[in-house]
């Protein structure tokens, strides 16, 4: 293979699951309480990934009312059987109701997807695998999610109705890390391969397999568990590698898609867990990933290939890229295109979890500028976020004030929120613009993009996930309106200059902090 650069796809895309139809790869990630659900991608390369949408499109499919932060859509998995496209996930709001798990299919990869069917199953991570016989089987964590120590369970499920087939039974409790989760389970070459996660998905996160010549088990774990892992690799630009999907390609190779982490310094990362890519080779009937090295950000040899992080956006066109997000389900008359992108304020807010106007996308570098250029009415105020929860979040707020536009750089960390004072540019339009960099970032207004004020700065170590308690997203550029306010957005763009572009694809090694 080509040389390419890891991440495959950078920004918050975890939890990857991948299948093949033919010569086309699929691979979907989890999205939590981001709208819509499960983002979908298309390859013939596994290097170069087409946005194809997303699984889950419409409130029947994905309700996320009230959803908190990392809530909603959990690792999906995605798999195609005699023609027909399945993915499987959790939607972990759906626990009270005792069946957070479904599955909805599609036989158009490019069309809609089904309404779910909803599984009488707890727990999270959930997989379909088919044997030869036509039997579809699920498996994911245990019952009782106050527990991950149950180990993997599986049962037989017939994947139209969801119905359970079989009795539920334990294959494996894992090499003996905590959290065994994230399993897959292969047939080949006639021996079932049990794939899953272990250590948590934090910097102790792992890949590690069993196998065994009988699907019930009992399964042997690999003597050289674990396959992947970035533990001990703490030189390494990427850390936290685990959660991992084999694929085949039509000559017969072999690769893991799997997720990691960029910190911008020592334990702390920011924008989210990253989709990698890994060669596989197969020795003595065990997988040996990238010849059992830790993965680089630059992998195999010559000239890596690497997607273009520019994107610029008129609002023109009468639909948006599937790029842009919602966090939560969106008020559709809250967003209008046409001559520009209207965002007209809900009832909640960045800090909250109600309707809030929110169109943000996925901050996919460490180095990046996003800018756009909006006009404002009305009381309340719209604005630029760097957005990570509605607990951390810095964002630039434009609001009427006597003599013009106003704007205020808001950093919200926790408990802690300072807002600074307004500066006041004449004029009815602004533009505003965010410079991401490693350790900070550096919030300019103005009204034309050639002469922009500082506004102020704020470091990424407040919005990064070791900042959190227990999340599992990344940071999103987001255009909204709150308090009353109607903004109209004219353009959004996001640029990588050749500076920035070489800082993001030589992250230097760490050279720890004391
Ligand atoms: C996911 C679990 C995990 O369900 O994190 O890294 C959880 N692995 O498998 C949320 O993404």
């Amino acid at each position: 293979m080509n040389a390419y650069q890891n991440p495959i796809l950078p920004g918050f895309y975890p939890d990857p699951s991948i299948c093949r139809a033919g010569e086309d790869y699929y691979l979907v990630n989890s999205s939590f309480e981001f709208f819509p659900g499960v983002p979908l991608w298309h390859s013939r390369d596994l290097v170069h990934w087409e946005r194809q949408g997303s699984v889950l499109t419409r409130k029947s499919q994905l309700d996320l009312v009230g959803a908190m932060t990392s809530v909603g859509i959990f690792a999906p998995t995605i798999r195609e059987h005699g023609g027909r496209f399945y993915m499987i996930t959790t939607n972990v709001l759906k626990f009270p109701t005792g069946r957070p798990n479904f599955i909805v299919h599609t036989d158009d990869i490019n069309g809609p997807w089904s309404d779910p069917v909803w599984i009488d199953h707890m727990g999270i991570d959930p997989s379909l695998f088919w044997d030869d016989d036509g039997q579809a089987y699920y498996v994911g964590t245990g019952d009782d999610p106050e527990s991950h120590s149950q180990g993997i369970v599986c049962f037989g499920i017939d994947p139209e109705t969801g119905e359970i087939r079989t009795e539920k039974r334990v294959l494996w409790t894992g090499s003996g890390g905590r959290c065994p989760e994230g399993p897959h389970l292969y047939k080949i070459h006639g021996t079932y391969y049990l794939m899953i996660a272990e250590g948590g998905t934090e910097y102790g996160h792992m890949v590690t397999i069993a196998r065994s010549d009988c699907l019930w088990g009992p399964y042997e774990s690999c003597p050289h568990n674990p396959i992947l892992t970035h533990r001990n690799a703490d030189q390494s630009p990427l850390q936290g590698v685990g959660h991992a999907d084999l694929v085949d390609t039509p000559d017969g190779r072999w690769f893991l898609v799997v997720h990691g982490v960029r910190p911008s310094r020592a334990q702390l990362h920011h924008i989210g867990r990253e989709t990698l890519l890994a060669p596989v080779e197969w020795v003595d009937g065990w997988p040996v990933v990238n010849g059992g090295r830790p993965l680089e950000l630059t992998m195999g040899e010559g000239e890596p290939a690497r997607g273009d992080m520019n994107f610029a956006e008129d609002f023109s066109g009468e639909t948006l890229d599937p790029r842009w997000t919602f966090l939560r389900n969106p008020v559709p008359e809250h967003y209008r295109l046409g001559g520009g992108l209207t965002l007209i304020s809900g009832s909640g807010t960045l800090d909250d979890y109600g309707e809030t106007t929110f169109l943000g996308v996925r901050q996919q570098q460490m180095e990046l500028t996003f800018e756009t250029e909006l006009m404002v009415e009305g009381p309340g105020e719209a604005g630029l976020s760097v957005f990570h929860t509605n607990e951390h979040h810095y964002d630039l707020c434009v609001s009427r004030q006597e003599g013009g536009l106003g704007v205020s750089l808001r950093r919200r960390a926790v408990d802690l929120c300072a807002q600074s004072q307004p500066v006041v540019f004449p004029g009815e339009q602004l533009v505003l613009r965010v410079i991401a960099r490693r350790g900070e970032y550096v919030f300019l207004a103005g009204p034309d993009a050639a002469s922009l004020t500082p506004i102020g700065t704020g470091s990424t170590q407040l919005l990064s996930t070791e900042a959190m308690r227990g999340t599992f997203t990344g940071c999103f550029a987001a255009l909204f309106a709150q308090h009353g306010a109607t903004a109209r957005f004219g353009r959004f763009s996001v640029t990588e200059d050749p500076e920035q572009r070489q800082l993001n694809t030589t992250l230097p090694a760490f050279a720890y902090p004391v």
